[in-house]
């Protein structure tokens, strides 16, 4: 019955609006021509459906086909070629025990797919040590079947390089999404646990389809209720939703919460008191929730309470959770985005001045979860210091999948370039080659215990990420916590296929609009390395000018630190030095004006406004001419996207039209806003051809949007 129905759906699905809720497992029917090379696929499926994992594999592998090839998987007349299809573990599928020394090494999330023999019969197996593997195998099969990929001669074997894949939701309990850019939250906790949004099935799909295996329900910033007997019934249905997807649930815990629900006169990490209560709060959430994940925690940072307040270290914070959730198996994800109350001489410098000396004071179940960069998920920022500097510690990657300081959700970026740029850049922590991907994959210190953490994107927005490019956000922070030395073009291009087309007339041109996005948000926001520019609080458009206020390092002149001379932060040796956190070739090298990548000169130098670019032009020139490419380039994806109109389904192809409409409004207002605030310090004239902005900077600087959204509160 099920079949049925959705194989008349499918036949309906051409005439149905694509409203992008699909995601990429819109399962369309194929074209014809790739169709035919599929001609007997499926005619037998074997796919067990006793465990909650099988149930899901089952169905979603009866949904792709069925909408795919367009007919009821298990009913082809002849069973030839490729035919069937086999899903499962040598202990679900008795054919596949043959297969048990193939999957040796694959460990308990991996799979292997293979065009074989089975029974003397053509088949396609997905293999695995668990159900979960086989679920995550199940999604990759389908992955080729939505490129039209050959199946014949299949071997492939997959295995995750990190262990604990994890999205991180700033989700307030009253489902106001900080930074969040898609609507409110999904989590719909008035209604929990009774109600389960059938959503929620959906996120889990969509997340298991990329491999993600866990998700921290509530923001960092967190509220001390999260942890309340109430709240803990209602993570526990959430749970009980993604269980069969391998995804398990998180929390983030209030500090203080022991005073704030315990009663405790205090928090204190190394009272008898306050250890007790969070042992007896990690029972009870291990009786509410067997296989909870752990804690995700924000300490001593930007007004979070922590162990500093009771004159602590964060190992003291991090190993009296790390104590409580062991016997249980839980982590803690400690995180490094701290600075202190104090202004400090460089903020740049504060993560690693605060962790570096406790490398080897944290328990074995504490991962650090550290920024990709040292300031806070700017366009482009060198590596992070800590990257290499804590051996002894499993270090996990955090990168801010929503687009708080790159567009929000109307400007097209996409991020997976900038996350390969962070993942392949080389620390020398252990000589060339010490990559930051093999930090966070645990292969450079021999970690076993590994993690890779994305800020969710999500909301209630029908296409859930606010857009559909961010969608592909989403998708590539997925694949890279899979596998962290992953090619983002090669991402790219699977997204495309399985979100829009096969067709390479609009596969092609989407993926080389994406792949020189990121570096064009750069150029029309912040070029050259310089950072922190955006308007104050919620980070919306340009605002060089933000200075006075509670702290100067919450300022965009504390950054740029524009004079008549010139423009940069000196970080080197002559400046704040944080070039000396890094490794001495990788300090030697961003610390020396005549060789630091460009791309990064004005995040260490503070350099003269008539310095020579490798271009021959000054650094004034250049600025301004970067700030027009990145204009440009938004132009270029216009046109692009414009001719592919009638390829693409209307509703999305609109949607993103107006979008890049916005985009280029923006960029422009970038370049304007920034040119004429910086002129005011350079005065010196644009280069030749380049137009003036339309304003002076009293009017740039006059504009307020006090409602952006997904500011904190
Ligand atoms: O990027 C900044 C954001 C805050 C956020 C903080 C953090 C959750 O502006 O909104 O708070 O980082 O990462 O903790």
């Amino acid at each position: 019955m099920l079949v049925l129905l959705l194989l008349s759906w499918g036949a309906a699905l051409p005439a149905m609006a694509e409203d992008g809720y699909d995601l990429w497992l819109r399962y369309r029917p194929l074209p014809a021509p790739v169709l035919k090379q599929y001609r007997d696929l499926g005619g037998q499926v074997v796919a067990p459906a006793q465990t909650g994992p099988q149930r899901a594999t089952r169905d979603e592998l009866v949904r792709g086909l069925a909408g795919l090839l367009g007919r009821e998987p298990g009913q082809a007349a002849r069973v030839q070629r490729n035919g069937a299809i086999v899903v499962g573990t040598p202990a679900s599928v008795p054919q596949l025990s043959a297969l048990q020394g193939d999957l040796e090494g694959l460990g308990e999330e991996g799979y292997l797919i293979r065009s074989t023999r089975l029974d003397g019969r053509a088949a396609t197996v997905v293999a695995a040590n668990s159900d979960i593997g086989a679920l995550y195998g199940t999604f990759h099969l389908l992955r080729l079947l939505q490129a039209g990929e050959p199946l014949a001669g299949l071997d492939l074997r997959e295995a995750p390089k990190v262990k604990v894949r994890v999205l991180n939701h700033w989700d307030n309990l009253d489902r106001y999404v900080e930074r969040g850019y898609a609507g409110e939250s999904i989590w719909d906790w008035h209604k929990l646990p009774d109600w389960l949004d059938p959503r929620y099935t959906d996120y889990a799909r969509a997340n298991a389809s990329i491999g993600i295996n866990g998700t921290v329900l509530n923001n960092v910033n967190t509220s001390a209720q999260a942890l309340t007997p109430m709240y803990l019934e209602k993570a526990a249905a959430l749970a009980s939703v993604f269980r069969p997807y391998g995804i398990k649930v998180s929390l983030s815990p209030r500090f203080s919460a022991p005073i704030e629900i315990g009663g405790l006169p205090t928090a204190d990490p190394l009272d008898p008191a306050v250890r007790r209560w969070w042992k007896d709060k990690a029972d009870e959430i291990y009786r509410t929730i067997p296989d909870f994940g752990g804690f995700l925690v924000k300490a001593n940072s930007e007004g979070q309470p922590g162990p500093q307040d009771y004159g602590r270290s964060h190992a003291d914070g991090a190993n009296m959770l790390a104590e409580a959730l062991a016997p249980h198996g839980g982590i803690v994800m400690w995180r490094a985005f701290v600075y202190s109350h104090e202004e400090p001489d460089d903020r740049a410098k504060q993560a690693y001045t605060e962790f570096a000396p406790h490398d080897g004071a944290f328990a074995d179940n504490v991962l650090v979860q550290v920024k990709n960069g040292a300031i806070d998920f700017q366009p482009r920022e060198p590596f992070h210091p800590l990257f290499g500097a804590m051996p002894k510690t499993p270090l996990m990657m955090e990168f801010q999948i929503t687009k708080e300081y790159l567009g929000f959700a109307t400007h097209l970026v996409y991020l997976g370039p900038m996350y390969e740029e962070v993942l392949r850049a080389d620390t020398h922590a252990r000589g060339p080659g010490s990559t930051v991907a093999k930090i966070v994959d645990g292969s450079l210190e021999g970690h076993a215990l590994t993690g890779m953490a994305g800020v969710a994107n999500i909301g209630v927005d029908r296409n859930w990420s606010g857009s559909h490019f961010d969608q592909a956000n989403w998708y590539v922070f997925g694949r890279m916590a899979w596998d962290p030395h992953a090619s983002a073009e090669t991402i790219a291009r699977d997204w495309a296929r399985m979100t829009f087309s096969t067709d390479p007339a609009v596969v092609e041109p989407v993926v080389a609009m994406m792949m020189g996005s990121h570096q064009a948000v750069v150029d029309y926001m912040t070029p050259m390395g310089l950072h922190h520019l955006m308007g104050r609080g919620h980070h919306y458009g340009p605002g060089p000018w933000v200075e006075g206020g509670p702290r100067a390092d919450w300022t965009s002149v504390y950054y740029h630190r524009a004079d008549a001379r010139g423009i940069g932060f000196d970080r080197s040796a002559t400046g704040s030095n944080a070039v000396a956190q890094y490794a001495p070739p990788v300090a030697e090298q961003f610390g020396s004006i005549d060789t630091v990548p460009e791309e990064f000169l004005l995040w260490f130098h503070h350099v003269p406004w008539d310095h020579r670019m490798p271009s021959g032009r000054s650094l004034w020139d250049e600025l301004v001419v970067r700030y027009g490419r990145g204009v440009d380039y938004v132009r270029g994806m216009r046109r692009t996207w414009a001719g592919l109109e009638g390829k693409v389904d209307p509703e999305r192809h609109h949607q993103v039209s107006v979008f890049l409409g916005v985009q280029e409004k923006e960029a422009q207002w970038w370049r304007d806003a920034s040119i004429a605030y910086f002129q005011t310090f350079s005065q010196r004239p644009l280069p030749a051809g380049e137009a003036p902005p339309p304003h002076d900077v009293e009017y740039y600087k006059s504009l307020q949007f006090p409602f952006a959204p997904g500011d904190g509160k």
